[in-house]
């Protein structure tokens, strides 16, 4: 029986977990340093997870087997204190390896992200394992993250899970300090009949993905057998790809009228650095992975 504890769990993926893990009848501890909402349908204890003593307690207490560590200073944010976000993504993670080993958690998930790639990456299709040279503080941090999730794994048998997301498009939850955040703001304009100043350039192409494809992507991950695993560190997924531009125009095709500009910021440079579309075969053909939702279909629940 499962018993899981989800850090960073009022986040954009966390709330997405606790819907699925509430519906299959899953004991779940949520924790976060913000406050819940009344209505969170699983136990929240307020926990930093840069506090090791405080998050070994709550495992034991609650008899926790397997963690999924969400915690992160995303990309665009992090460039405004590289030095925390190095602090809070690498420290909680080697806080919940160090927790997870000596209690003897049984499998741990841990988001990677298409930031791990680089310049030097192929960004046209960037395959499972090219050059990588990270020119965010977020990606260097998540490079750094695979690297340990490999080694622990080979030192310890820490059974440690990862995907390397893209861009995951919410409605409900709301994701903080992202270079791919613009395609959910632009979605809520049109939702809300607001026009829309983009980012990003027009042209600029990211890969992305529904939130049920995520959380079913971690799911499946978590719940194959481990030898059929090949990669230790992180595996690629995706979507589809998309330009702000392609966006405008298939958001206007749906007869909903949106004025959307561009005024290129600091997050273009983040944007130039990461692919614009993800070979994702490997996914595929270890642990059964393909995407459900097109882009169109990602669409229709955006706006139905
Ligand atoms: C970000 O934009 O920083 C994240 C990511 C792709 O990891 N959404």
């Amino acid at each position: 029986m499962e018993r899981i504890l989800i850090t960073g769990a009022l986040g954009q993926l966390g709330h997405e977990f606790i819907k699925y893990f509430n519906n299959k009848d899953i004991f779940v501890l949520a924790t976060d340093i913000k406050d819940p909402p009344k209505n969170l349908p699983c136990l929240f204890e307020f926990a930093d997870v840069l506090n090791k003593e405080r998050i070994d307690l709550l495992v034991k207490k609650y008899k926790i087997n397997t963690v999924y560590h969400l915690v992160a200073v995303l990309s665009a944010n992090g460039e405004k204190n590289p030095y925390n976000s190095w602090k809070v993504n690498m420290e909680s993670f080697q806080n919940i390896i160090e927790i997870s080993v000596n209690n003897k958690i049984k499998k741990v998930f841990w988001p990677s992200s298409i930031a791990v790639f680089g310049t030097e990456s192929n960004l046209d299709f960037v395959s499972q394992n090219p050059a990588m040279n990270p020119e965010t503080i977020y990606g260097v941090s998540k490079l750094a993250g695979e690297k340990l999730a490999n080694y622990y794994f080979n030192r310890f048998e820490l059974d440690i899970r990862s995907l390397r997301y893209p861009g995951i498009i919410s409605i409900d939850t709301l994701p903080g300090g992202g270079t791919t955040d613009y395609i959910i703001e632009m979605l809520n304009s049109a939702k809300n009949k607001s026009d829309y100043t983009c980012f990003l350039n027009k042209e600029t192409r990211l890969p992305m993905m529904y939130i049920d494809d995520a959380i079913e992507a971690a799911i499946k991950l978590m719940s194959v057998d481990r030898k059929k695993l090949t990669i230790s560190s992180s595996y690629n997924v995706t979507g589809f790809s998309i330009t702000p531009f392609e966006l405008a125009n298939e958001i206007k095709s749906r007869g909903i009228d949106i004025t959307v500009d561009y005024k290129p910021d600091f997050r273009q440079e983040i944007a130039n650095s990461w692919p614009k579309d993800i070979d994702d075969s490997i996914s595929n053909k270890d642990w059964g992975w393909s995407c459900n939702f097109s882009l169109k279909k990602t669409l229709d629940k955006v706006f139905n």
